[in-house]
C-alpha cells in the first residue's frame, strides 16, 4: 500500500462504512475498457460500468481525446452573462436525442442537482403562468431522487433522510413504491401487478386538492433502492392524472436515460412522455462530472417573459455548462451514435436477464428483478445481521474473484457495460453464484 495511515485517515468516503473500508481500502488507480486497475496491481471487471455511469467502457479514446483537447484550449470561463461554445452545441445534441418537444436543457453538475434544479423550475414555471398556489410536490416511497434538500425530500429511502427529518422541504407526499415480493417475486422486466398503485396519486389530489401540486418526480425504472421496474400500465397511468390535474410529470433519467435501458430515454422505451427529465452520469460516460434538465418548451417559454433584460430564473452553478464537462458529453454523445451504444445495449438484454435469472434456485435469494441493463438479485438478510450477506459478497468479489459488483444492504445490482461481451457477462453470474454458495 503506498498510501500512508494519515491518507487513509484525512479521506472521509461518501455512502461508505469508513472505518470498516479503511482497515482494507478497496483502491483503484487505473482503468481501460471493461477492467479497473487495483493498487495491489490486479486487473479486475467492473460489472457496474462505474456507478451506472460508464456506459462505453472506462477511458474510451475518443472521449480522452475530446477531453485533452478541450481543456488545453479553454479550460473554464463564466457560465453566468457569457458561456461557451460548447455548452450550446451540447444543448443542442441533447435536445436532438432527446424526445420531440423537448428543446431546452440546463446544464448542472450531477444528479443531485439537476433535480433540485428540475423541482425549482416545476415551481417556477406554475409561478409564471398563474398558477403560483400549485407548490406540492410529489415524490415516491424508495425512490432515490439525489441528496440535496429538494432530492431526499421528494426521494423516500429512509435512512437518507432520517437524520434530517425536521428539515425536509415542506409540502411533500409520496406515492407509495411498487415492490411486492407478494405478487411480482422474479418477474422478468416489468412486473404485472401494481398499476393500480399509481392511483395513489388520485387520492392525494382529491386529499390537496390536485390544483394545489406542481409536479411529480419518479424513476421511470427506480434504481438505487434494488431495480424496481414500473408495473405494466403504471407510468401511462401517472401521466393521466397529471394531464387531468394539470401537473408536471419529472422523470429522473439520472441512471436510464443513454442506453442504460436500451434506448436513449426511458420516456421513449417506455412510449410516456414526462414534462421535465433529469439527467447525468451517461451524458459524459461519467468521465466529467454533469447532469442536465431538459424541458418541454411551454415550460421554458413561459419563463421568456417580462423585460428582456431581466434574468428569467435566479438559479445556476458556477460550473453549468462547463466547457470540458460539455465537450465531454458532446464526444460521449458521438460515441453512442457511431458504435450503436443504444441498440448494443438493448441486444444485451436477453442474455443478462437470463443470466441474472440463473441464479433464482439460490437459497439466499428472495426475488431478482430486472429491466434492460439494471438488475438486482435480493437475498434475504442473514439472521441479526442485515447487510451483512450483500457486504461480504462484493468485498469477496472484490478481493477474490477480481470482480466488482455493487451491493445495497442485501441487495446486488448490476449495470453493465452497454458494450459487454456476452461471455463477460455470463462469467460475472457464474462467479457471483459461486461467492453465494460460500456465504453463510
Ligand atoms: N437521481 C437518480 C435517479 C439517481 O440514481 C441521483 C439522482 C443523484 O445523482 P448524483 O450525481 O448527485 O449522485 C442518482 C444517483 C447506486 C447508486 O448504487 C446510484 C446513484 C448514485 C450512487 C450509487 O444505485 N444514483
Amino acid at each position: 500500500m503506498t498510501l500512508s495511515r494519515k491518507q487513509i485517515e484525512s479521506y472521509w468516503l461518501p455512502f461508505t462504512a469508513n472505518r470498516d473500508f479503511k482497515k482494507k481500502p478497496r483502491v483503484i488507480t487505473g482503468a481501460s475498457g471493461h477492467y479497473y486497475t487495483t493498487e495491489d496491481g490486479r486487473k479486475i471487471y467492473d460489472a457496474f460500468s462505474g456507478l451506472w455511469t460508464s456506459g462505453v467502457g472506462h477511458c474510451h479514446p475518443k472521449i480522452v481525446e475530446a477531453v485533452q483537447k478541450q481543456v488545453a484550449q479553454l479550460d473554464y470561463c463564466m457560465g453566468f452573462q457569457a458561456t461557451s461554445d460548447k455548452a450550446f452545441q451540447l444543448a443542442g445534441s441533447v435536445c436532438d436525442m432527446a424526445p420531440d418537444g423537448f428543446d431546452h436543457c440546463f446544464f448542472t453538475n450531477s444528479g443531485s442537482e439537476a433535480v433540485d434544479s428540475a423541482l425549482k423550475i416545476a415551481l417556477g414555471y406554475h409561478r409564471a403562468i398563474g398558477d403560483g398556489h400549485r407548490t406540492r410536490l410529489i415524490g415516491r416511497e424508495r425512490g432515490y431522487h439525489g441528496v440535496n434538500f429538494g432530492g431526499i425530500s421528494v426521494g423516500g429511502m429512509a435512512p437518507n433522510r432520517k437524520a434530517f427529518s425536521a428539515n425536509l422541504i415542506p409540502g411533500v407526499d409520496h406515492l407509495r413504491h411498487t415492490h411486492s415480493l407478494e405478487h411480482n417475486a422474479f418477474s422478468k422486466g416489468q412486473p404485472r401487478w401494481g398499476a393500480h398503485l399509481a392511483d395513489d396519486l388520485e387520492r392525494l389530489c382529491a386529499l390537496h386538492d390536485g390544483g394545489n401540486i406542481a409536479a411529480v418526480i419518479v424513476e421511470p425504472v427506480a434504481g438505487s433502492t434494488g431495480i424496481l421496474p414500473p408495473p405494466i400500465g403504471y407510468l401511462e397511468r401517472l401521466r393521466e392524472i397529471c394531464d387531468q390535474h394539470g401537473i408536471l410529470l419529472i422523470f429522473d433519467e439520472v441512471i436510464t436515460a443513454f442506453g442504460r435501458i436500451g434506448s436513449s430515454f426511458a420516456a421513449e422505451r417506455f412510449g410516456v412522455m414526462p414534462d421535465i427529465i433529469t439527467t447525468a452520469k451517461g451524458l459524459t460516460n461519467g468521465v466529467i462530472p454533469m447532469g442536465a434538465v431538459i424541458v418541454r418548451d411551454e415550460i421554458y417559454e413561459a419563463y421568456m417573459q417580462g423585460p428582456e433584460q431581466m434574468i428569467e430564473l435566479f438559479h445556476g452553478y458556477t460550473y453549468s455548462g462547463h466547457p470540458v464537462a460539455a465537450a465531454t458529453g458532446l464526444a460521449a454523445l458521438d460515441v453512442y451514435r457511431e458504435e450503436g451504444s443504444f441498440e448494443q445495449s438493448r441486444q444485451l438484454e436477453g442474455l443478462f436477464e437470463e443470466a441474472l435469472h440463473s441464479l433464482a434456485d439460490h437459497k439466499h435469494v428472495v426475488d431478482i428483478r430486472n429491466f434492460g441493463l439494471m438488475g438486482a438479485i435480493e437475498m434475504s438478510p442473514r439472521p441479526g445481521a442485515p447487510g451483512a450477506r450483500g457486504m461480504e459478497a462484493h468485498k469477496t468479489c472484490f478481493w477474490e474473484h477480481d470482480l466488482v459488483i455493487r451491493n445495497g444492504m442485501d441487495t446486488l445490482q448490476f449495470s453493465p457495460f452497454l458494450n459487454s461481451k456476452p461471455d463477460d457477462i455470463s462469467k460475472t453470474f457464474e462467479t457471483v453464484r459461486r461467492v453465494l454458495d460460500d456465504i453463510a
